[in-house]
């Protein structure tokens, strides 16, 4: 039975989820007041709390993963421990004690703990905003470009740290790297779907829906991984309904997934920092259209293979920057269906391409336009990185 004061804890935790939901979509992303983040991820914890203590499992999962996906950073490792709570329950283990005021009270220690430390992060957030907003406004100086004659990008067998900063990550220029993911855990176990179903069914994540994000029908979904599994296995996904896990920070969002993965060696090289870690996971078909990306990216293909299109950052202005914004790093141009009366200078322009195939990686520099179209159920994992701070680039 739920009482009065459940049922009123119940809707003050809701109440306090939408305003902080409404904060975040108040505009553009990178402007959104930090403190918001983790207000919703507070509330989020909270309605998990409630779900939780009725068993609604499945709900206070769904919750707590809208927190990591959607909430800030001072609450993820509450979010973690509750989130390993709660999969045990859906998995019949006992977490530890199963009894209800010892489940209550455990949350309430949690929630407290959570709540100090959103007072005390207060003025510490406020100060990480100012700094931010500077980070983010750099305009990173374009690298120079070699020529483009050979079209294929090249392949190196195990290349070495040395071979890739002077060849590669200085010049920028592309390569794909092959056998240095061998050691992966991910390389045996993404084959197999059951393993990830286990691993990760209950999940809440967050997936694309439509062709790609530059068609008006495009929509973005919230759905557990387990269905999205069964979509991208039942082989019927046109372009309108074709699902994609795409620029998702799924590794920081499912911590058992992370431990299969490892972070290439070349992302150190040059003493940069590591920006965001990414998946990619779809079915055949899925596009990428093309766009270019602050970071240095080294893009793991970890189960199939994927064509990937690359136009050096030199010639931008040829490929028809979408003149908003919020798209300026996204070309008008279709490369799936090239209009070339709007479009004319696309067809001369020269680019380098390949098919990254299942267990390499490809290095793409800052800025370098990329096209990317899976060739099979595939995924691949991103890795951005930003130069050294006093470095000439940063
Ligand atoms: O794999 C994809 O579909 C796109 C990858 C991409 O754009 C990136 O890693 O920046």
């Amino acid at each position: 039975m739920i009482t009065q004061s459940a049922a009123g804890d119940s809707r003050a935790a809701e109440a306090a989820k939408e305003m902080a939901w409404e904060q975040l979509h108040s505009g553009p992303w990178h402007s959104v007041v930090p403190i918001w983040r983790d207000a919703y991820a507070m509330a989020c914890l909270y309605v998990a709390k409630i779900h939780y203590s009725s068993g609604e499992f499945n709900l206070a999962l769904k919750a707590l993963d809208m927190g990591l996906i959607m909430g800030g950073f001072t609450l993820r490792d509450d979010l973690n421990l509750c989130i390993g709570k709660v999969s045990s329950a859906l998995r019949g283990e006992a977490f530890s004690d199963n009894g209800e005021s010892r489940r209550n009270s455990q949350w309430r220690m949690d929630l407290n703990m959570a709540e100090v430390r959103v007072i005390n992060c207060k003025l510490r957030l406020y100060e990480c905003m100012n700094n931010f907003d500077a980070k983010y406004l750099k305009v990173l100086r374009l690298l120079p470009v070699k020529s483009l004659s050979c079209k294929t990008v090249g392949k190196k067998s195990s290349l070495s740290l040395e071979g890739f900063l002077q060849d590669h990550l200085i010049s920028g220029f592309p390569v794909i790297i092959s056998n240095s993911m061998t050691h992966w855990p991910a390389k045996d176990r993404w084959n197999d779907m059951n393993y990830l179903k286990k691993v990760a069914g209950f999940r809440t994540v967050p997936v694309e829906v439509g062709k790609n994000y530059l068609c008006s029908e495009w929509k973005q979904e919230l759905i557990t991984f387990s269905e999205f599994l069964e979509r991208i296995q039942s082989n019927d996904c046109s372009n309108a309904d074709m699902s994609y896990l795409a620029q998702h920070q799924l590794f920081e969002q499912i911590q058992e997934l992370k431990q299969d993965i490892v972070i290439p060696d070349y992302c150190f090289v040059g003493g940069g920092e590591m920006r965001s870690i990414n998946a990619w996971f779809g079915p055949p078909g899925t596009v990428t259209p093309l766009h270019h990306d602050p970071h240095h990216n080294i893009l793991a293909q970890v189960v199939g293979r994927k064509y990937i299109r690359l136009y050096p950052a030199s010639i931008s202005e040829e490929l028809y920057p979408h003149s908003e914004t919020m798209l300026s790093n996204s070309s008008q141009v279709d490369l799936d269906n090239i209009d070339d009366k709007e479009f004319p200078k696309v067809l001369d322009l020269e680019f380098v391409d390949c098919i990254l195939e299942e267990g390499e990686m490809l290095y793409i520099p800052p800025k370098w336009w990329h096209y990317v179209r899976s060739l099979t159920t595939s995924f691949s994992v991103s890795f951005w990185w930003s130069d050294a701070p006093n470095s000439p680039d940063s």
